[in-house]
């Protein structure tokens, strides 16, 4: 029987473990990367490991969050990260380099390789045949100390590509087709492996759009060939040394199947709020539109940005629309300063901006009230925009620039023609990287601004597991409805007693006095609890506030790593239904909760208020019931020193 990509690449880096679907295996991990906004906290984690040099081959650690520095904390943050990457071997990407999934493409992703990284996108890599993971913190912390990173072994679900996209659909519209038939948790517990002759007519920058986007479908990763394409984009960011070719084997075996034929594709878009509510532009039909948004790690390449040019060159934004671009690197802005492209987009009325997330994590531009943005970012999460009313549709570059100008949703195809973009090199700028060198560098003091406050603890498990439901969430919540994040609130990422007075603020402002009225907390939720970030504050702030465990249907996968990392249980209800008879300020307990979550695959949670009891499944495996024995990962590594 042959093998999947997936399954090749992971065997080549298992350390222990059965690779059977639903096993936990560990694998060794090559590279990891970080961001700023997760990456005060992996940092202060790997502070408390007290390691010396990390024990991958290359760790990089990029600023590309919160370079807005509306006051100290950011820059602290920055000078913070600066140091501890200095003193521990990792590479130090400057704000203004631009995304960190984007840089890391084009600077260090080598074919084949694991890359692990403190954001949900870090996917990204899987563009150019890595297998490439995005993980809470304290999992990227623990990859650095010790070079490996433990999973569930997932499924290996094939999408196979054929035929080619006609012009003005692209990458965007294939993946956005993709999580209308799968929905955004369709990539649970898999792998997305893509193969099939359609794979020839995408070049990297697509695939890695389609990739980066696999964290929406709630993928474990996403994974394309490395072939003649790869070499051609390693060679043109002048790493063709690095090119190794890799594919699945013929008869390889996958656990599913979607078929997607590239040339029947039509432009797409996402409507208001979910990345799986997807319809075709022409159905929406012309809405108005306030705002274009171009850039994040998913459409700012120089061919997207290639094709915005083109499709502005010599004509007019709208008078009532405002279009924002932001690079996704120095690298890209470079080439389009030189080759007068950015004098294009410039001269037609776009707002330029710095290579950063910027808009896509609500810093800065965020639209007027009630206003339409179309955006071809990854997330449209109500509120996430920084505008709570405003709706924000997803869509291609190409789609994007042609309603910029047109002033309302449109595509141009059938109108209009667009040529492909050539491909170009890239002139690497390696005067954005600081590079850990010299002697001593251990030695280096770390710098820690006023706004750093330590991270929260939790304690061993007791006897009894007792607290109040807080909150009685739905389905889909979104790390971004647990922490929100915006320009008000990312400055303060290292400092979780701030944070946790906003926590669920899109969807219940009462939650976090409710908790500090309680003292101890149960939340409930629907199905896929937690799905999008990686953002482990998502997990910090609840036990900050208390929160000891969480009922839901079903768990995203990083957002359940992080709770069991911090210590705090997540249970799926055995009988769904169990649900609908639990109401806000139930009195929840687990009785012998050291022998009920240690021992049993079903344990017994008593609804006190309710007088009833409900079968709950924590799922968990030796390593995280260690984990939530001594309350939380770093617990663990203490008890166990
Ligand atoms: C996001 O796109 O939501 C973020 C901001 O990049 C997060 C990380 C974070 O919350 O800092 C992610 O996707 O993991
Ligand atoms: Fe940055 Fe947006 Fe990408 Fe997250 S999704 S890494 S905020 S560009």
């Amino acid at each position: 029987m042959g093998k999947t990509l997936a399954y090749k690449l992971l065997e080549n880096h298992l350390v222990s473990g059965e690779m059977t679907p639903g096993e936990e295996i560990t694998i060794k991990i090559d590279q990891t990367l970080t961001q700023d906004s997760t990456g005060t906290m992996v940092y202060l984690q790997l502070e408390a490991m007290d390691i010396d040099k990390v024990q991958t081959e290359l760790s990089v650690a990029y600023v590309d969050h919160n370079t807005l520095q509306t006051g100290f904390e950011n820059a602290d943050d920055h000078e913070f990260i600066k140091s501890v990457a200095r003193r521990h071997g990792v590479l130090f990407s400057k704000p203004g380099n631009g995304i960190c999934h984007q840089l890391h493409l084009e600077n260090f992703g080598i074919p084949g390789k694991t890359l692990l990284g403190s954001d949900s996108h870090t996917p990204t890599g899987g563009g150019i045949g890595m297998i490439a993971i995005g993980a809470g913190g304290l999992d990227v912390a623990m990859a650095m100390a010790r070079g490996t990173y433990s999973l569930t072994m997932p499924e290996v679900y094939n999408v196979k590509l054929t035929g080619k996209l006609r012009p003005w659909v692209s990458a965007k519209d294939v993946i956005l087709y993709v999580l209308q038939q799968l929905s955004v948790k369709g990539g649970v517990g898999r792998i997305m492996e893509y193969t099939g002759d359609g794979v020839a007519n995408l070049s990297v920058p697509d695939r890695a759009t389609i990739t980066n986007m696999g964290a929406e479908l709630g993928a474990t990763t996403s994974v394309f060939p490395s072939d003649e394409n790869t070499k051609a984009f390693m060679e043109a960011m002048g790493r063709g040394a690095d090119f190794v070719p890799l594919a699945a084997d013929a008869d390889a075996v996958y656990d599913g199947v979607l078929e997607v034929d590239l040339s029947t594709l039509e432009p797409l878009a996402a409507k208001p709020h979910s990345p799986d509510n997807v319809d075709s532009v022409a159905n929406i039909g012309a809405i108005k539109v306030d705002q274009v948004a171009i850039g994040s790690c998913t459409n700012s390449s120089y061919a997207d940005l290639m094709k915005v040019a083109e499709i502005l060159k010599g004509r007019k934004v709208a008078p009532d629309v405002s279009l924002v671009i932001s690079p996704g690197s120095s690298r890209i802005l470079t080439k389009l300063a030189t080759n007068g492209a950015l004098a294009d987009l410039i001269q037609a009325g776009a707002r330029v901006i710095e290579n950063a997330c910027g808009p896509c994590i609500g810093m800065g531009q965020s639209p007027r009230s009630g206003g339409v943005s179309l955006r071809t970012f990854n997330r449209n999460f109500k509120g996430r925009s920084g505008t709570k009313d405003a709706d924000i549709y997803l869509v291609s570059p190409e789609t994007a620039a042609y309603s910029a100008i047109q002033g309302v949703l449109a595509t141009g195809m059938g109108k209009e023609d667009l040529q492909p973009v050539p491909a170009a090199e890239l002139t690497p700028n390696d005067n954005f990287i600081v590079y850990p060198e010299g002697t001593n560098t251990e030695n280096t003091p770390v710098q820690m601004g006023p706004n750093i406050k330590p991270f929260p603890l939790n304690v061993a498990l007791g006897e009894e597991l007792k607290g109040r439901v807080a909150i009685h969430a739905g389905d889909n919540i979104t790390t971004d409805d647990i922490m929100p994040s915006d320009s008000r609130l990312l400055p303060y990422r290292s400092n979780v007693p701030h944070l946790s007075d906003y926590s669920f603020e899109t969807i219940d402002t009462g939650f976090p006095a409710r908790c500090r009225e309680y003292q101890s907390n149960v939340i409930v939720g629907g199905e896929n609890y937690g799905q999008g970030s990686s953002r482990e504050h998502a997990a910090l702030v609840p036990l900050y506030l208390g929160v000891r465990f969480v009922m839901a249907k079903s768990f995203a996968r990083i957002h359940r790593s992080n709770l069991i990392n911090s210590g705090i249980v997540p249970m799926v209800f055995v009988d769904p239904s169990d649900y609908d008879t639990i109401e806000l300020g139930d009195t929840m307990v687990i009785e012998n909760a050291l022998e009920q979550i240690q021992g049993q695959e079903e344990i017994v949670v008593k609804n006190i208020t309710k007088n009833k009891e409900y079968v709950m499944k924590p799922e968990l495996s030796d390593l995280e019931k260690e984990m939530i024995r001594y309350g939380g990962k770093i617990n663990t590594l203490k008890a166990k020193q």
